[in-house]
């Protein structure tokens, strides 16, 4: 009796003082729901899971989430994903920064052409100045971003015939995303550019709707490109999307601060096993994945210097008008954490 009587009291003197933890757990949901495009065995997927599982583990089940992927909260239209997470349509998301670019448009800066020519760039952005600046831009719009993760090089596919030079992508039918500069750099290009969800994209190389699109290699192997004859690859590396863990601001204030900390630290946890993934075999001391993808039977093509310089230079007007559009300044201290890193 006495015993219950002191665990009431030290309870009471838990629970009193400030609405912790065991006070406002009771307000928490069931479930939050995380979006994502796709799930595992994609590294995107592979990132959130881990969110999901650190997160359970580390709160002893207080905060359940479960991943939704093929962005199926907002019926598969990947533009939205960002609008409904602000409306708490969606609590949280694993979401790639083109997707999410329409509403901030600061998030173009990694889909400018050629910015980024390596990992150690990209990791220059994302772990620096820059990388800050953009979950401010991120936060103003009442989204709370908690860590990154990452899609990958977005490399250039197509059913015609291997891409050495702009020329060659002359009239070339492109499945693009959600960004209007991804219409820009196409054009500019010569091809001919159609914007379209990711789940509007295989029915349309399947069936030749379109010739050819762009993505990660891990997607290209993942997604079977291969079996709907995506059979030649360029390897380009014109652009990265990183992938962003964020969460609707209401529910991020309805958490204690422990909590929080204990989401935002498994978020970053997941993150680098999601980065680990996500450059699996496209490493300089591993190409296993282009092996891999060239055992398949597809034609990878590597550029020369001068060859990929083409590229670089047809697209210069693209970058120099969204440069304006993302912030002139924001993007001079990108061309800067890039040339000391
Ligand atoms: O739609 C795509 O190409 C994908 C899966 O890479 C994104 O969501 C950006």
């Amino acid at each position: 009796m006495f015993k219950g009587v002191l665990g009431a009291l030290v309870a009471a003197a838990v629970a009193l003082p400030g609405l912790t933890t065991a006070a406002t757990a009771a307000d928490y949901k069931d479930e939050y729901k995380v979006s994502t495009v796709l799930g595992s065995p994609f590294p995107w997927g592979i990132a959130a899971e881990e969110w999901v599982k650190l997160v359970d583990e580390r709160t002893d089940g207080r905060i359940s989430m479960k991943v939704y992927p093929g962005t199926q909260l907002v019926q598969g239209d990947q533009t939205k994903e960002f609008t409904a997470m602000r409306q708490g349509i969606i609590d949280m998301a694993v979401g790639s920064t083109i997707n999410w670019s329409p509403q901030v448009k600061e998030l173009n800066l990694f889909s400018l052409p050629f910015l980024m020519p390596d990992y150690a760039a990209l990791d220059a952005l994302t772990q620096g100045p820059v990388g800050e600046d953009i979950f401010a831009a991120i936060e103003k719009q009442g989204v709370v971003p908690l860590a990154w993760a990452e899609n990958g090089f977005r490399e250039v596919t197509n059913s015609q015939k291997p891409i050495t030079s702009p020329d060659d992508m002359a009239g070339l039918k492109m499945r693009v995303v959600g960004s209007p500069l991804f219409n820009d750099t196409f054009t500019a290009l010569g091809a001919n550019p159609t914007q379209m969800s990711w789940a509007d994209a295989k029915p349309a190389l399947t069936t030749g709707a379109v010739d050819g699109q762009e993505n990660p290699l891990i997607i290209y192997k993942l997604a079977k490109m291969d079996t709907i004859g995506q059979d030649h690859i360029t390897l380009w590396h014109y652009m990265a999307d990183p992938l962003i863990f964020a969460i609707n601001k209401r529910v991020w204030e309805s958490f204690s601060p422990e909590d929080q900390e204990i989401v935002r630290q498994a978020a970053v946890d997941a993150g680098k096993i999601g980065i680990k993934a996500a450059r699996a075999g496209l490493t300089e001391d591993d190409q296993s994945l282009i092996e891999e993808i060239r055992s398949l039977g597809t034609e990878v093509t590597e550029l020369t210097p001068e060859q990929r310089q083409a590229f670089v230079d047809a697209t210069r007007g693209v970058y120099d008008d969204w440069a304006q559009k993302i912030g002139p300044e924001l993007v001079k201290k990108a061309e800067e954490s890039i040339a000391n890193r």
